[in-house]
């Protein structure tokens, strides 16, 4: 059976929300970032990095919430419709996964980290502003893209929009308002609105 390792707070929810849409049997092994379950040398050696998400199916042990995504999503989410149906959507949800983590992950992260997660005596304002003045940039180029597309790859739902929205459901705790991305807003909404989206939250 599949083992999926790491608590729903944590990048382990990008994979969680994908075995849900997948329907597929999993294990959850709540390994948490808090404490010493990282340090634990069982679980190194499944991850050396010492991070979450880690994913084993059969003989395969997997780490990175996005390639662990496009390896489910291309093995078992065919017919669920997850995984793009042309080589060009294929590469169109590389390209966007690949995005996010390079043009979006970091910064967002920081946005959150200094606006919420810190306590108020570590908190940075000004790394705050830095961030997100460096979110406009690619906000606009998706909303751009998402003004003349329902979807980031093909005409529906697939790994492409789940592994942006994601990354981009930090938003919300980290108070970061969209109103000036008007399609990008509708298009968040929508995919957070999916039930399989909800359920991990709850795993
Ligand atoms: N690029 C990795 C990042 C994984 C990562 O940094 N996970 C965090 C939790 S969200 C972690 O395990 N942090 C523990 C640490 O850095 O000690 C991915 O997307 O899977």
């Amino acid at each position: 059976m599949i083992k999926l390792y790491g608590i729903t707070q944590s990048r382990a929810f990008r994979p969680l929300w994908l075995l849900h849409e997948l329907g597929l049997p999993f294990e959850h092994v709540k390994v948490d970032f808090h404490g010493k379950d990282l340090d634990d040398p069982g679980y190194r050696a499944l991850n050396p990095n010492g991070r979450i998400p880690t994913l084993i199916d059969g003989d395969l042990v997997l780490w990175e919430s996005m390639a662990i995504n496009l390896y489910l999503a291309r093995k078992y989410g065919r017919g669920a419709g997850l995984w793009p149906d042309t080589i060009e959507d294929e590469a169109r949800a590389l390209q966007w996964s690949f995005w996010v983590m390079s043009e979006v992950e970091s910064a967002l992260l920081s946005v959150l980290m200094h606006s919420r997660v810190l306590p108020a005596d570590r908190r940075d304002p000004e790394k705050v502003s830095r961030n997100r003045g460096l979110l406009k940039g690619p906000f606009s180029i998706l909303d751009q893209t998402l003004a003349d597309h329902e979807f980031l790859a093909g005409n529906r739902f697939t790994v492409a929009d789940l592994n942006v929205a994601a990354v981009l459901s930090w938003c919300k705790p980290a108070r970061l308002p969209l109103a000036d991305y008007p399609h990008l807003d509708a298009w968040l909404r929508h995919c957070l609105e999916r039930p399989a989206r909800k359920a991990a939250q709850l795993a």
